[in-house]
């Protein structure tokens, strides 16, 4: 049998540059972290009252998937299944879905849909993690771990049986919903990683390469993340920003090392602190912030995957939306300078930062200097030089490296400094009419 496993379309992947995470689930209700269960240790019965009252009424995939690409975003990534184990999906293996709560339908199934037919690339989070399976471990995550009879209710537990129903169920997400582009598995915590953390769990729990080999042959060209406790095809720093471009770790592991290859990453952000819904963490990250994010991830050869956690009702919260048309309307100026564009063999002043697509040079000033900028290494190398905005024209100067010595009227810079004459006021990011 030949084999019909292509290699990842990870370059594909980090040529977009910028995608919408989707967090969803029955968390959406608390309203307070997805991971609400755990910090609060509530007991899958008690839990349940959120099961039996699911019904995002206003739930429109097709609004979801218009709001992500007018934010510029090029891929979505839906959680599918998060740590609390209910399904968004039509699963045949469990009772614990979506189309068993007052909702009824298969989210999963209209997202892709809406997505896909709006050109957006096809990303499913899933969560290695499952606190409603009855064979799942209890482990120093699981909302039962303080519980008094904790050998007790672990005694019958099966990981086997947990592993044969992760397995199961990731085959039917890759083989129902037609092609999938990328799978963000999420995530391993093998006791040399998290040793205060008691039944630990990592590769042979999850089996993960058997599920990673499985996940490429029914999909070929998916692209797999890092947090399978093996090496994926690309890193996922959460919510920080790498310093410096990201290298492997040897071993290849979630993580990172100064020392390895360069590998592609992307980070993921929330807009408030949680992925899931919070109702009450009101301080968002603003557009300009995210567009920092996104340059400064863009310059050092990484991915920004952005949060939104829509309501209980299935909408994007005013905040979230707002946020969303105001990375748009910025993504609408300045996309050419993200999607497809990657580091610059040039080095930035301080400051700044460089982005590089083909020949084309994209200077971004995140502090707005008093009419010039120097820009060392340049001098030669600048044929025309334009504001992107506006596409008005950016006069500039470069100094004479027979003159360097004597204090010119270039103040003695460094011979090969291009510099520019700024605008006396810096554009403003474009205010969105939503
Ligand atoms: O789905 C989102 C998170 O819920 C999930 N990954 C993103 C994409 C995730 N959250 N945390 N982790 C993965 C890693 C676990 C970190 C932990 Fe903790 C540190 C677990 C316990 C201490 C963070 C802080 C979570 C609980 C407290």
């Amino acid at each position: 049998m030949s084999s019909p496993v292509r290699p990842p379309d990870i370059a594909g992947l980090m040529h977009d540059r910028l995608g919408l995470f989707i967090h969803f689930g029955l968390y959406s209700l608390a309203g307070r972290h997805e991971w609400v269960q755990s910090f609060e240790r509530i007991h899958p019965e008690s839990y349940r009252r959120y099961f039996d009252r699911f019904d995002p009424d206003l739930f429109d995939a097709a609004d979801w998937a218009r709001q992500c690409k007018q934010a510029g975003m090029r891929y979505a990534v839906l959680t599918t299944k998060h740590h609390e184990g209910f399904c968004l999906w039509d699963s045949a293996y469990t009772d614990y879905k979506i189309t068993n709560t007052p909702f009824g339908r298969d989210l999963v199934a209209e997202f892709v849909t809406a997505f896909r037919s709006a050109g957006i690339k096809i990303g499913f989070y899933h969560s290695l993690l499952d606190w409603h399976h009855p064979d799942f471990v209890i482990d120093g995550h699981h909302p039962l771990r303080d519980s008094p009879d904790l050998a007790e209710l672990n005694a019958g537990r099966d990981m086997a049986r947990y592993r044969a129903y992760l397995h199961d169920q990731a085959r039917e997400l890759l083989t129902g919903y037609g092609k999938i582009d990328y799978l963000f598995y999420d995530f391993s915590y093998p006791a040399r990683q998290q040793p205060h953390i008691f039944n630990n769990k990592g590769a042979e729990d999850w089996d993960s390469a058997a599920l990673m080999a499985m996940t490429r042959e029914l999909q070929p060209g998916i692209v797999i993340n890092d947090r399978l406790d093996l090496p994926g095809d690309l890193v996922t720093p959460e919510q920080y920003q790498p310093s410096e471009p990201m290298r492997r770790r040897p071993g290849g592991t979630q993580g990172q090392d100064s020392s390895g290859e360069l590998v592609a990453w992307e980070a993921c952000q929330t807009i408030n602190g949680s992925w899931g819904y919070f109702r009450d963490n009101t301080e968002f990250k603003s557009p300009e912030l995210l567009v920092r994010m996104l340059v400064d991830g863009v310059s050092k050869g990484g991915n920004l995957l952005f949060n939104v956690g829509p309501t209980g009702r299935g909408t994007f919260d005013p905040t979230s939306a707002q946020t969303l048309a105001g990375l748009g309307a910025w993504m609408r100026l300045h996309e050419r300078a993200i999607v497809g564009a990657g580091p610059s063999e040039f080095v930035a002043p301080p400051d700044c930062r460089y982005t590089q697509r083909g020949d084309r040079l994209y200077l971004h000033l995140f502090a707005w200097p008093h009419q010039h900028v120097h820009l060392p290494g340049l001098a030669g190398k600048v044929a025309y030089a334009q504001l992107l905005n506006d596409a008005s024209e950016i006069t500039y100067q470069e100094s004479d490296p027979d003159r360097e010595a004597q204090n010119t009227s270039m103040g003695g810079l460094a011979a090969g400094t291009l510099t520019l004459t700024l605008p006396t006021r810096q554009p403003a990011v474009a205010v969105p009419v939503v």
